[in-house]
């Protein structure tokens, strides 16, 4: 396909997406003065909290972090009401934010890019959307999502199934009826103990297909007062700042603390605080060597696993199933559940175990598993994960320099200049993409507005000098590339699959997604590329 430009639309800048980042990175270009375009796919903003709209999706970045720093207004006016609110008061506020800024007049819902092409003749993007406008834009950013590329079609003979199926985050809004009904749940990851936790009470009969399984963690999530909400307004500034300054973006933080300096006593008592705190505290502030020494691995892990046994009422069966024993507490995504474990023990659900008997395919009556069994169900519903980092920019026919392709380059090797900018593709930015922390490793309000913001800058920076064309040097995104895996080598993440590595989608090169130095040393970094003037980015 050659997108042409006959009768395009012209602006300055076309931003996909309208979840956190797209509508901070709209109205920022929009401050600038530039001609700017929302382009969304859904047909309302909100991006993940459009999107994840299944029974008990929340997040769990408590709501007094999960915000945008540059109002304090919006900080002071929308009032959550809980630590950690569901999705529907997530899309609400989103909604609020769009209204506050007035953003949806340049939002163009219900459209998708389809293809963004780099001409070099003319030196801007040549866009073509699902409704086939065409678009000439300046700059194209990316404001795509790292999990939004959902994996929906897992196994053989989806489509011949007779009832309902459904991906977690293709969640209809109407309801799906599965009061009473017999349910899979084919997942364990986040999502899929959100779903199982939520539905377990109100379905007939539920089967948990398991393969592999997480540490978990009790979310402790009390209501807000307002007056509650009126005490963190007044640590608004002292949380924007913190947030930024911390390893992975959250208000806590490891404060130095080292498992060797600590007696043993001092090691439980730190353990016991943190994992009452229902945070994710025990993961991101406790002992940093739990990401790179295995010996605090395996202990801190122990101590998550004796909380788990205590949970499932040490019955042997779902602590062999339930318990991960072959790697370590951190080391895959940490997922807070309300009750998840407890589940379990309800006589309504039953679970299967998919290391022992794998799914083999989805025939008309349900799940048939590979010792020909047939779990016969009346709905499905695959809490399956996604294409992360990577697979919202491939789903999208990207064409830079010489007709290069993002997907063909990325099926090799994924590689990008901090998960900012990609060589060889000019004038495209991107958040919450590859070899950046926003792409797993943080807080995410706190990493997209900092990207969005340094997108920004860099822009109104070229404009300043005159230049029209950014794109970083091939020397400055090896660097970093190297450096990324000189940091990524020096932890136990590259030991361990699933979505952190890509190792869950076939054929997806296996690199870590997310830059683990830290998004405080992360910010340092790109601060210092904006004081010196962008070494490294050339601009033409
Ligand atoms: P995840 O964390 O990628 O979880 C997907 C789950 O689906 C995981 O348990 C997988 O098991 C399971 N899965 C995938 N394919 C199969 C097959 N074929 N058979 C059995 N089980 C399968 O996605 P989530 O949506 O839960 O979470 C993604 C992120 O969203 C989360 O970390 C938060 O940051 C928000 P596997 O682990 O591959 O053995």
């Amino acid at each position: 396909m050659k997108v042409n430009n006959n009768s395009a639309d012209f602006c300055d800048a076309v931003v996909i997406g309208a979840g956190v980042a797209g509508l901070y990175q709209l109205h920022r270009l929009r401050e600038l003065g530039l001609n700017v375009r929302g382009i969304e796919a859904a047909s309302g903003v909100g991006g993940t909290w459009y999107w994840n709209r299944y029974p008990g999706a929340r997040y769990d970045s408590q709501a007094e972090i999960y915000q945008y720093w540059f109002s304090k207004e919006l900080y002071e006016e929308w009032k959550p009401s809980e630590r950690f609110p569901s999705q529907p008061e997530s899309e609400r506020w989103l909604n609020y934010v769009a209204d506050k800024l007035d953003l949806r007049k340049d939002i163009q819902f219900n459209t998708r890019i389809d293809a963004a092409h780099w001409d070099e003749a003319t030196g801007r993007w040549k866009i073509r959307t699902s409704q086939n406008d065409q678009i000439d834009a300046q700059f194209l950013i990316a404001c795509t999502g790292m999990l939004s590329a959902p994996l929906e079609e897992v196994f053989e003979g989806q489509s011949s199934f007779k009832g309902k199926i459904c991906h977690t985050s293709r969640w209809p809004k109407e309801d799906v009826g599965i009061k009473g009904k017999r349910v899979a749940v084919i997942g364990t990851g986040a999502t899929g103990i959100q779903v199982i936790q939520t539905i377990a009470p109100e379905v007939g009969a539920l089967k948990v297909f398991v393969r592999t399984p997480q540490y978990t963690l009790p979310m402790r999530n009390p209501k807000y007062s307002e007056e509650e909400w009126g005490a963190w307004t007044k640590q608004f500034d002292y949380l924007k700042e913190r947030v930024r300054n911390t390893f992975a973006g959250f208000d806590y933080d490891f404060e130095g603390r080292s498992w060797y300096k600590d007696t043993p006593e001092q090691r439980q008592r730190t353990l016991e605080a943190l994992y009452n705190d229902g945070s994710l505290a025990l993961w991101l502030s406790s002992y940093p060597e739990m990401f790179t020494d295995e010996l605090v691995s395996e202990e801190v892990s122990e101590f998550v696993r004796g909380k788990m046994r205590e949970r499932l009422n040490h019955d042997p069966d779902l602590c062999d199933l339930l318990i991960p024993a072959d790697y370590g507490f951190g080391i895959r995504r940490v997922p807070l559940d309300t009750g998840y474990l407890e589940t379990y023990l309800r006589p309504n659900v039953q679970t299967i175990n998919c290391q022992k008997t794998p799914i083999s395919r989805i025939v008309p009556e349900g799940v048939q598993t590979e010792d020909g069994k047939v779990h016969e169900v009346d709905v499905i519903i695959l809490a399956t994960g996604f294409d992360a980092g990577s697979g919202a920019l491939t789903r999208i026919d990207i064409r830079g320099k010489e007709g290069r392709a993002l997907k063909e380059e990325w099926s090799q090797e994924i590689r990008t200049a901090m998960g900012l900018q990609v060589h060889g593709y000019p004038n495209l930015f991107t958040t919450g993409a590859p070899l950046a922390p926003s792409a797993a490793l943080c807080n995410m309000t706190t990493c997209l507005q900092q990207q969005v913001g340094w997108i920004a800058d860099i822009i109104q920076f070229a404009r300043d000098q005159h230049k029209s064309v950014v794109e970083p040097t091939k020397e400055f995104q090896d660097a970093w590339v190297e450096h990324h895996d000189q940091v990524t080598n020096q932890t136990l993440f590259p030991r361990v699959d699933g979505w952190y590595m890509g190792t869950n989608v076939p054929g997806k090169p296996r690199r870590l997604l997310s830059y683990c130095g830290g998004v405080n040393d992360y910010n340092r970094r790109c601060a210092e590329l904006a004081e010196k003037k962008y070494p490294g980015f050339a601009f033409a």
